[in-house]
């Protein structure tokens, strides 16, 4: 069997990072509306985390931000002209829309695509379904962009597909990786893939009333497992419950996570949660001939409300370089007792969790983006690894120069204010084309 190597690839985020109040059912988002931004924290707190998963060994990428503002989308929609008009215009008529051109979101790769590993593939092949992101008009704008971005990141490793998202409109309303989790022995074979959906649109769920929409659909997911080209037995559809939906969790990876054998999830995740599990346990022990390793979380030990607040699940659990496992936490589980009496079960229950590490984002995390938000990850082999571009691996020495475009340029202090200057428009897109060329040389 081919040795498989898990990377995971962030978006470095970007120089207009700010906080519009534009993600749906996202109760940081909501909270944070019109606060003061600082691009500049943001990004040295990302790229931290990408060099402490570089330490670890494992294959960091890093996809460089799109250009902010949206020229292009915003002349879609019809502001066309002298710039510096453009700008005032939309915030006259939308500032919404002109938030949305601005927008940083790219930054959360989790959303970006969903992946299958080639040993799960009925073509040998790794694909992945980049997706439409459609149900927030500021993230259906990565989807174009991150296709492009993909097939040039890939463009020379063999045995990979790269597919467009699906169309953009709201029966098919994917969110990617965020909501997906693949099961799978060490070594990473025998993968087992959980699709979890919002909605299945039928009469009954429309007629709920709901005080967060769900973002992800039943027919989206099924349309990408298809896609990436896996067969029907290694899949499994799983509805999120309106209460988790209702009080805040916009996605999957804000409720449950999964690392190899490995499945974390709350007790109110998943609807008819314990039929599911059966299920899975028993493809997956029958697949990889070891046991499904399903630690629930009960509510009386984890509120919902505490899970949105701390972001335990979005925590990006990794496997270092002598085997062993880490746990990337957002600060904020630090400071609350019931995660921490729960990490301590957890680290009982599972001896190869050998580290818990816990890292600053702030700048993210208002806006809804814990450790997990900000990472994709793939699953690809040494010769596949091998044709990757050097650039766009976190090395020390792309890191340090990614870091001094940041420290030499960003801003500290972005409000709803500053996107209607058009020298800061024209500074922002200066920056996004430098890291460009640290991405493309
Ligand atoms: O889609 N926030 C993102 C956060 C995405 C987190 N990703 C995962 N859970 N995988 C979202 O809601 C806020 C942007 C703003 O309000 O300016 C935002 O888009």
């Amino acid at each position: 069997m081919s040795s498989l190597r898990e990377l995971n690839i962030d978006g470095l985020i970007g120089p207009t990072h700010h906080f519009g109040g534009l993600g749906v059912g996202n109760k940081a988002s909501e909270e944070s509306q019109h606060r003061a931004s600082n691009p500049r924290a943001a990004a040295l707190e990302g790229l931290y985390k990408m060099r402490l998963v570089s330490s670890l060994g494992i294959t960091q990428l890093f996809l460089p931000p799109p250009a902010r503002p949206a020229w292009g989308w915003l002349e879609n929609l019809g502001f066309t002209g002298d710039r510096g008009d453009v700008l005032a215009r939309c915030a006259d008529i939308s500032p919404t829309v002109l938030s949305a051109a601005y927008s940083s979101a790219f930054m959360w790769t989790a959303n970006a695509a969903t992946m299958s590993a080639a040993t799960d593939t009925m073509d040998d092949c790794m694909h992945l379904k980049v997706a439409n992101l459609s149900a927030n008009l500021h993230r259906s704008i990565e989807s174009e962009e991150r296709h492009q971005q993909m097939c040039s990141l890939f463009a020379n490793v063999p045995r990979v597909r790269v597919h467009p998202a699906l169309l953009s409109c709201a029966p098919l309303r994917d969110e990617g990786a965020a909501n997906g989790m693949r099961l799978c022995s060490p070594f990473g074979h025998d993968g087992c893939y959980v699709f979890v959906y919002g909605s299945d649109d039928g009469p009954s769920e429309l007629q709920q009333s709901r005080r967060r929409p769900p973002r992800q659909s039943k027919l989206a997911s099924q349309l990408v497992a298809q896609s990436l080209q896996l067969p029907s037995d290694r899949c499994f559809f799983v509805q999120q419950t309106p209460e988790a939906i209702d009080a805040g969790v916009f996605h999957n990876d804000v409720i449950a996570t999964s690392h190899e054998n490995l499945l974390l999830y709350h007790e109110q995740a998943f609807v008819d949660s314990a039929n599911f599990i059966d299920q899975l346990s028993e493809q997956f022990s029958s697949r990889a001939k070891e046991s499904l390793l399903a630690i629930q979380i009960h509510a009386s030990e984890l509120s919902l409300a505490e899970a949105v607040s701390t972001y335990l699940f979005n925590s990006q659990i990794v496997t270092d370089s002598d085997g062993g496992w880490r746990m990337i936490c957002p600060s904020a589980c630090q400071a609350s007792d019931s995660v921490q009496s729960f990490l301590a079960r957890l680290r009982r229950a599972v001896p190869t969790l050998k580290q818990i590490d816990y890292v600053h984002l702030q700048q993210s995390m208002a806006n809804g983006g814990g450790p997990a938000c900000l990472r994709l990850r793939v699953i690809l082999d040494e010769e596949q690894i091998h044709q990757l571009p050097k650039s766009s691996i976190i090395t020390e020495d792309v890191a340090h120069r990614l870091q001094s475009i940041i420290e030499a340029e960003y801003p500290t202090h972005v409000t709803m204010s500053d996107l209607m200057r058009l020298d800061f428009a024209t500074h922002a897109e200066h920056i996004a084309n430098q890291i460009a060329r640290v991405w493309g040389s």
